[in-house]
């Protein structure tokens, strides 16, 4: 499969790849969903919504500190290294993330369409002004916003939460557009992001998952890796250059 895929996209000049938290797993990243996943603790609707926040704030930012401490002290991996060199490979490569954490742009990804926000940045919960404050918040005293007094929160996106639309029209226009569209490392349930994939495929898009469980997407996947990501898309990457560097060679 790897050869076939590879020989796709060495002739393909639009390609858009969509990534969740499987892709930085193999960074030291929890996931969501499954047996290791936040969400086997944690109910989302107890920590990932305004509900939760107006309810307990402290507990919300006790889990944004814990989580912010443990992302920054982990590294970009090869499967976020080979979607950034996807960038210089195609004429088009448009990379849309779920995940909030940074990786794509720490491993070298110069634009990056991030649909849930950015766990690194605060913003007013009232006003939605960007907000310009420590990373660690004390829970029992969380800062307000200097324009309206409203509470500070991170710049994500809860259930519940409309997502930046110009964000959500960039990323559906790459999905429109996309010869090839690489799920990577989402469980494929959460929308937006999940309707993409679909978008992608009416389109005439050849849709590629590399995600070592099956998914609701996995079987309108044209094709299904069962492997990481991180050990997967570097092969995938050095295969489609062989092949193009064959196809230079060859006499027509
Ligand atoms: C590996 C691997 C390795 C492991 N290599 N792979 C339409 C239908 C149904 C519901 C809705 C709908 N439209 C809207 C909704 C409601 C809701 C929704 O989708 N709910 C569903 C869960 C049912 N959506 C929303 O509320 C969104 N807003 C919205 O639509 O606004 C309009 C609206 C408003 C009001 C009413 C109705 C509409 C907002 C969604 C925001 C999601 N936010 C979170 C938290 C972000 C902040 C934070 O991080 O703190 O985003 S939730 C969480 O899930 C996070 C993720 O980005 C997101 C997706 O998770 P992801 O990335 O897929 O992770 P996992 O853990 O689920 O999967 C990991 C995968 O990796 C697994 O499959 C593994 O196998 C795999 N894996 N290791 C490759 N090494
Ligand atoms: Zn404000």
């Amino acid at each position: 499969m790897l050869d076939t895929i590879a020989e796709i996209m060495a002739a393909s000049s639009v390609v858009a790849a969509l990534t969740g938290a499987g892709i930085s797993a193999e960074s030291g990243v929890p996931t969501f969903r499954g047996n290791e996943g936040l969400w086997a603790k944690f109910r989302p609707e107890d920590l990932a919504s305004m509900e939760a926040f107006l309810a307990n704030p402290k507990i919300v930012w006790e889990w944004y500190n814990w989580r912010r401490e443990l992302m920054a002290g982990v590294l970009p991996n090869d499967g976020h290294r080979a979607l950034a060199a996807c960038e210089s490979m195609f004429d088009r490569f448009t990379l849309i993330t779920q995940n909030v954490d940074g990786l794509h742009a720490a491993a070298g990804s110069k634009q990056v369409i991030e649909l849930h926000g950015n766990i690194h940045r605060n913003k007013c919960a009232d006003c939605n002004r960007p907000v310009d404050s420590a990373l660690q918040i004390d829970p029992r005293q969380i800062p307000t916003c200097g324009h309206c007094g409203g509470k500070i929160r991170p710049d994500v996106v809860w259930f519940g939460e409309m997502l930046d639309s110009a964000v959500t029209d960039e990323a559906f226009a790459a999905a429109e557009e996309a010869q090839v569209f690489l799920v990577v490392g989402t469980s494929a349930l959460v929308h937006p992001a999940a309707s993409l994939p679909l978008v992608a495929k009416r389109q005439g898009a050849i849709l590629v998952e590399i995600n070592p469980e099956d998914t609701p997407l996995t079987p309108l996947a044209n094709y299904h890796i069962s492997e990481k990501s991180g050990v997967f898309l570097p092969s995938l990457l050095s295969r489609i250059t062989d092949v193009r560097a064959t196809r230079k060679v060859k006499p027509s």
